[in-house]
């Protein structure tokens, strides 16, 4: 971390000859509870170590100039015409900062350079991570009146408007509220949360890339999001009160199984049980029970690559080998879907038996490599002052 520290700050100075504002901002893990947040559902997301730094300082030109260290690319960009960016990441940027002016707020010019290591395309969720670090960067630049709830909520907005992905409201969230140690049980309706301790020294989560990430991955999101709604229209044919998955239950949808197309009910009832798996999931971290915790990853992820659709040949590949390793609690593949990583939790002590498995019979049966990153939870998006650079990592 302390290089990436240095690496920001040098690059800032070189740049824009400045001493930056410096921003920490995480990638995510969701333990369970998956394409239930455009449902209204519940999800249990946690920020990991993996980070965006972002260093950020006021202009006075009102212009922004972004650079990003991975890509090694600039732009530049003019506050009163955003035009859309020929550079995929820094539309994060303009989209996030179009938002906010949407909103009323008037930001002024700004400088910006960052870099990091979440792995880009594995459903870690970097893209919320620079939306993230953009967000509390402006505010503290330009004291703006943004609390964390509007800002998540300013960050899907920049993915709906300016990226043209209708996500949920997970990844932003959770960016913005994690804490160290902690999984956070959101209800997406109302935005509450709840903080569960997830400190068993024990127990590891190990992540598995399978490297791919497939383009269907956009269009196929925004298709399960309208399928979704298509089961909503029908059964508020018959209780007019329901606006969305949230609503509805088991007995409801199977009454009117028959009004609806065989694969929108598939849908429906994933997420239905995918809710009531994220609350039993939560009485079993009360009870310490990660047996039964990762059996319901299991039941998670038999539902997305069954009734949602939403795994690969890879993803299942990946689960399957890790079913049969000794140590494994539980697998799933997370976000998404169609590609990046699957969250395993494994015992410590099987851990690197797990990691030599997992990369040798992958490579066995798909021909492919995986990368593993073994994460740990941290704090959502920070300012980091002084000596605190060093010590949050
Ligand atoms: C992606 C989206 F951005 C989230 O909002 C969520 O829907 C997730 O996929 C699936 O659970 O990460």
């Amino acid at each position: 971390m302390t290089d990436l520290i240095k690496k920001i700050k040098s690059r800032f100075k070189e740049r824009f000859n400045e001493e930056p504002v410096l921003i920490q901002s995480p990638g995510r893990v969701n333990l369970i509870g998956e394409h239930t947040d455009y449902n209204d559902g519940f999800v249990l997301p946690a920020a990991i170590q993996k980070v965006i730094l972002l260093g950020i300082a006021k202009n006075g030109i009102g212009k922004i100039r972004a650079y990003s260290e991975d890509m090694d690319e600039a732009v530049e960009l003019d506050l009163n015409n955003l035009q859309k960016s020929d550079k995929h990441w820094a539309n994060y940027i303009k989209g996030a900062v179009s938002e906010v002016m949407k909103a009323g707020h008037k930001p002024k010019g700004f400088d910006v350079v960052f870099g990091g290591d979440i792995p880009i395309g594995a459903g870690l969720s970097s893209s919320a991570a620079l939306e993230g670090a953009v967000l509390v960067g402006l505010e503290k630049l330009f004291s703006l009146g943004l609390d964390r709830k509007r800002m998540a909520k300013i960050g899907q907005l920049t993915e709906h408007n300016h990226v043209g992905v209708n996500c949920g409201i997970m990844d932003q969230f959770i960016n913005l509220h994690g804490e160290a140690n902690k999984v956070l049980k959101l209800d997406c309706r109302s935005l509450e949360y709840e903080l569960y301790p997830f400190i068993r020294d024990d127990i590891k989560i190990v992540l598995c890339d399978s490297k791919v990430s497939h383009n269907l991955a956009d269009s196929e999101y925004n298709v399960r999001r309208s399928q979704c709604e298509e089961g909503v229209e029908v059964m508020k044919n018959y209780k007019p009160e329901i606006k969305n998955l949230r609503d509805v239950d088991l007995e409801l949808l199977n009454a009117h199984k028959d009004e609806m197309e065989e694969v929108v009910y598939r849908r429906c009832k994933y997420v239905l049980e995918e809710n009531e798996r994220v609350h039993a999931a939560c009485r079993d971290l009360e009870n310490n029970d990660f047996e039964a915790f990762g059996k319901r990853m299991f039941a998670s992820h038999d539902g997305l690559s069954n009734d949602y659709e939403v795994s690969c040949e890879e993803l299942d590949v990946l689960v399957d080998i890790a079913k049969n390793q000794p140590g494994l609690l539980g697998a799933r593949m997370m976000g998404g879907g169609f590609g990046g990583c699957t969250i395993n939790l494994v015992e410590e002590q099987h851990v690197e038996a797990f990691t030599d498995a997992i990369k040798e019979q992958y490579k066995a049966r798909t021909g492919k490599d995986t990368e593993i990153y073994i994460t740990q939870i941290n704090g959502g998006t920070q300012v980091l002052q002084g000596d605190e650079a060093d010590i949050k990592k």
